[in-house]
């Protein structure tokens, strides 16, 4: 599914409230029609496409995946829209916090500073409000889309004590719950109804307190108030005129459901500059629900799509081979695996988060330091039909495992010794330097996103397993993908559905003019195809699809 058609069905929820004017329309024309029924039925269909397109959003045709480029400076994202993400069939990119946030000086500037917002104010590390603009601008107009991702679920840290710390200079009180460049006060702080002893989350299980109280020690805003949804939708709109095409919203597990909904109905609509009249903007909210917990990750569907977390904790699972899992289970992976409902899912491999043991997830999750069964998790990923999909692209922090945690876990993005971002540069084989790691640049990872763009709308087909880690499967006649993570190697007569012909395999390398440049695979006109994967490849797995055929 296209990621605007998220939001045209999040537009559709709010169909509701549009479902009046509706009504009352037919009940206007209706007397037109009276006596006829062709006449009639085709008055419906007009009001019913009147009201549908009304939320009909952008018609980004073909493009499916979004890059979280974390930490990257909007100078850079701007380059990479150009240069990178519009030739290669990205849809989106999700960007870091862009709003002024506190300085943190110990740990020296932890990545995660941008998560404790001191104001609204569009100035951050990436960058300032000119060089945001900029940067939307610029990759709006080669139809790449920006996410931002939304910290407005409480302030900073309540020990952060008080001063001008802001990544704007801002002045803030932290134990008066004073932020004047908002503004907020203590009245916009959920501190007199939380009821724990600390005044922060100490039970996931009691959903109360998972809204109401400080998750991590950070000042908790009160999204009951009228005037706090306003002060946030203020910033949110602010991106959106800007031409922001729709949020990550962080931490929507501590925020009410209804609060969440209330917020979102006072968006407007999508600069027209970019998206067609009466697009609403593509919401998808960072809830955590391994299961077993309280709050409900379906709570929130109504708002927008979810994050589905148990998607990379349990391919993980499968890939490394732990519980005894293996390839051929995942024949009907998706909703029978216990995941959320497929239009309702963003997924990814690993997030910013739990690559480096935040959040959830937990040991099983695949990042870049395993990039052999990394490359395999977001080749399936992009091949199966599941979810909405997000790639992430890191930097290298010194990792450091002691006792089970990486101390080094909060190291921030590449940067100079006065604190600001290190450029992302590009080697002239085009992987990144400067300490960026850009898996999406991994030629893999790249050429799967076209290999999703091409099949997009297909279903499965053929799949086919060997009972154990050598999977297959096709996506009805537009491309097929062959796994081999046994430790042995596969050689197998398969049908692929595929029309005759020579395709060049997208993993070892690609279609460049008429030619492969890694290896091509022969589809027979009865569909079948013979396909080899060493245990020992290094990429043991082989993908086409029909825009890679000779
Ligand atoms: C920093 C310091 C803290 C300090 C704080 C304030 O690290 O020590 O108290 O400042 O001074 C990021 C960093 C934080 C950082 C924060 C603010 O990750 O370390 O705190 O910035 O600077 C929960 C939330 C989820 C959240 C996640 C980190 O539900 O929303 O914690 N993620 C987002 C962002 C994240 C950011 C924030 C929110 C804050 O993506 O980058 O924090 O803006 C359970 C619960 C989850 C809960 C986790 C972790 O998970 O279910 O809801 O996530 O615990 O607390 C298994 C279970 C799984 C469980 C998991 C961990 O996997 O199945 O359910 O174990 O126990």
């Amino acid at each position: 599914m296209l990621l605007h058609d998220q939001a045209r069905e999040h537009a559709l929820g709010r169909l509701g409230s549009s479902f009046h004017e509706c009504k009352r329309l037919l009940r206007w024309m209706s007397p037109l029609a009276k006596g006829n029924l062709r006449c009639l039925l085709l008055l419906l269909l007009t009001v019913l496409g009147l009201c549908w397109t009304r939320y009909k959003l952008n018609p980004t045709v073909k493009k499916t995946s979004i890059v979280h480029l974390f930490e990257w400076r909007w100078n850079d994202v701007a380059l990479e829209c150009e240069r990178y993400l519009a030739p290669n069939g990205f849809a989106g990119v999700q960007v870091s916090p862009p709003n002024e946030n506190l300085v943190i000086m110990s740990p020296w500037r932890p990545w995660w500073e941008r998560y404790q917002p001191i104001s609204y104010k569009i100035c951050s590390r990436s960058g300032n409000e000119n060089e945001f603009r900029d940067m939307v601008t610029r990759c709006n107009n080669v139809g790449v889309r920006i996410y931002v991702d939304a910290v407005i679920n409480h302030m900073c840290s309540s020990g952060a004590g008080s001063g001008y710390r802001g990544t704007c200079g801002s002045y803030f009180s932290a134990g008066d719950r004073d932020f004047p460049a908002v503004p907020y006060s203590n009245f916009d702080f959920n501190d007199r109804i939380c009821e724990t002893a600390s005044g922060d989350i100490e039970n996931y299980s009691d959903p109360v307190q998972v809204r109401n109280c400080r998750l991590l020690g950070l000042v908790d805003l009160t999204q009951r108030k009228d005037g706090v949804r306003s002060k946030i939708a203020d910033y949110m709109n602010h991106l959106i005129d800007t031409g922001v095409a729709g949020f990550r919203i962080d931490a929507t597990k501590h925020i009410w459901p209804e609060d969440i909904n209330a917020i979102i109905s006072k968006l407007n609509n999508l600069n027209t500059q970019w998206f067609s009249r009466g697009s609403r903007p593509f919401i998808y909210q960072e809830v955590i629900d391994m299961g077993g917990e309280a709050v409900r990750n379906k709570e929130y569907f109504r708002n927008g799509r979810v994050t589905e977390f148990r998607y990379g904790a349990q391919l993980g699972t499968v890939l490394r081979k732990w519980n005894g899992e293996k390839m051929a289970n995942l024949k009907n992976w998706g909703e029978n695996w216990n995941l959320m409902p497929s239009d309702k899912a963003i997924v990814f491999v690993d997030n910013h988060d739990n690559q480096r043991g935040h959040g959830a997830g937990g040991a099983s999750i695949l990042t870049f330091w395993n990039p052999r069964l990394y490359k395999m998790a977001v080749g399936f990923m992009l091949a199966h039909p599941y979810g909405s999909t997000r790639i992430m692209s890191s930097y290298k922090w010194p990792k450091h495992i002691q006792n089970g945690t990486d101390i080094n876990n909060w190291v921030g993005p590449p940067s100079y010794s006065d604190g600001s971002i290190k450029h992302v540069s590009i080697n002239p084989n085009g992987t990144c330097g400067n300490g960026w790691v850009c898996e999406h640049r991994w030629h893999q990872i790249r050429n799967m996103v076209i290999f999703r763009n091409a099949v997009h709308d297909k279903p499965i087909a053929w799949w086919w397993d060997n009972s154990n880690n050598q999977v297959a499967f096709g996506r009805d006649g537009k491309g097929f993908i062959v796994f081999n993570n046994d430790d042995r190697n596969l050689s197998e007569m398969l049908s692929t559905g595929l029309p005759a012909g020579i395709y060049c395999d997208v993993i070892t390398g690609q279609k460049e003019g008429n030619q492969c440049t890694g290896i091509q695979i022969h589809v027979a006109a009865n569909g079948i195809a013979n396909f080899h994967i060493s245990s020992q490849a290094k990429e043991p797995f082989i993908a086409i699809h029909v825009e890679a055929k000779l």
